[in-house]
């Protein structure tokens, strides 16, 4: 079994037994804070979804020559039989499609290979040290002092991290016409030794974005067949959840949606931002602007829309410059008159809202739609221009 410690997120969902306030001793018995099953049940999602880990990988060092002569009988002068050394085993990663954390390789961050035996006599060759393969998520990136080194996006594709040291050569290549009888072999090569950093990137097309309880899993779950967990508190969804969607004729496009942002992810709160690492591939944003039931506002959203922004850009430039849907969610909520207000607010700043209720189903094919066309004229062109993004 592996052993996990155990983590709370921001200091919620801990036990704690010493929350009175230290007036006089009470006869009552102290309020103690019960976990709830779900901060349980958020705390074990955290620690299962590991998408950042540092790794030292060693490669099998090559097993050493060996210096050796033959002796038999009858045979006189045999001459130098040593073998060479085997070669040490390789560290390969591979892409599984059927993985979706590092959690293993948190666990257990450095991983030795196996070194080569070495030669014997009678020309024998030592065996090989066996290769290590390491099984990882698609979308996985590994990086050297801060420099992408490889990118497994296919299943099945393998990367070489560490590559074993050759073996030694024996002493039976180091016979010359003038020494017949060669006292020396080669040790082996040391197999490559590198501290790498392996982060997923999930491979989507679109990221949802916004504020908590903006309705984005609701949505993802409406458009593709993905359950992510959906609840009415902040920081439901504590990992990216992917979804497929699939038109008639059988195009895809891939949806990831991701945990709330708030005020000063960039700084660590909430969830902080680095899973936004996750939307860095994908080629459209979609930001969730929910409309309350109490007064929605043109002011309150456009504040939201540019927090959200303002995250994105701390996080990085390439994010900011990203095409971002404005995406009016939770539409049931506001009367059409005020929502259509709200719109032409928004339109008048530059700035087309697509409005949609997960609930009701209003607008969501209409979205769909949109999102195949964006996705086909970026992919024709690399750019959607028409289209409602900012
Ligand atoms: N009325 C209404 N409620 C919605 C709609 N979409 C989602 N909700 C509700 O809003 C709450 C939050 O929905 P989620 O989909 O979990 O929101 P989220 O943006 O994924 O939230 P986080 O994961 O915390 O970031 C849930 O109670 C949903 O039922 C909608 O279109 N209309
Ligand atoms: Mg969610």
């Amino acid at each position: 079994m592996l052993g996990c410690r155990p983590f709370c997120l921001g200091g919620e969902g801990a036990d704690r037994s010493d929350e009175s306030t230290g007036s006089a001793k009470s006869t009552q018995s102290t309020p103690v804070r019960q976990t709830h099953p779900s901060d349980r049940h958020q705390q074990s999602a955290i620690m299962i979804f590991v998408d950042y880990v540092k790794v030292h990988v060693k490669a099998g060092d090559g097993g050493s020559g060996c210096v050796s002569f033959r002796r038999e009988k009858y045979v006189p002068f045999g001459g130098p039989d040593g073998g060479d050394g085997g070669k040490g085993g390789d560290i390969v990663f591979e892409a599984d499609a059927n993985l979706a954390t590092l959690l293993d390789l948190k666990m257990h961050p450095s991983v030795r290979a196996q070194s080569g035996a070495k030669g014997q006599g009678a020309q024998k060759t030592g065996k090989s040290g066996a290769d290590i393969v390491i099984r990882l998520p698609l979308g996985s990136v590994i990086s050297e002092n801060d420099e992408a080194i490889a990118d497994l996006t296919k299943p099945g594709q393998r990367f070489r991290a560490g590559k074993g040291g050759d073996g030694g050569r024996g002493n039976q290549h180091f016979a010359t016409s003038t020494n017949q009888t060669p006292r020396r072999c080669e040790p082996g090569w040391l197999g490559q030794e590198r501290s790498l950093v392996i982060e997923i990137k999930q491979i989507a097309d679109v990221g949802f974005v916004g504020l908590p309880n903006a309705g984005k899993s609701t949505l993802l779950s409406r458009l593709t067949a993905a359950t992510p967990k959906i609840a009415a508190y902040p920081f439901t969804t504590l990992h990216p959840n992917l979804g497929v969607m699939e038109d008639p004729a059988g195009n895809h496009v891939t949806l990831a949606d991701l945990p709330g942002l708030i005020e000063g992810a960039s700084r660590g709160e909430g969830l902080g931002h680095r899973f936004l690492r996750h939307v860095e591939r994908t080629k459209v944003l979609a930001q969730l602007v929910a409309f309350t039931e109490s007064e929605p506002s043109y002011e309150n959203m456009r504040y939201e829309w540019e927090l959200v922004a303002a995250e994105l850009k701390a996080y990085s430039d390439k994010l900011a410059e990203k095409k971002r849907l404005l995406v009016l969610s939770k539409a049931d909520l506001c009367p059409p008159e005020e929502r259509a207000e709200i719109v032409k607010r928004f339109a008048d700043a530059g700035l087309e809202a697509i409005c949609l209720s997960a609930r009701t189903g209003e607008g969501l094919e209409e979205f769909r739609a949109l999102l195949f066309s964006l996705l086909d004229q970026s992919a024709e062109n690399g750019a959607a221009s028409n289209s409602p993004v900012e």
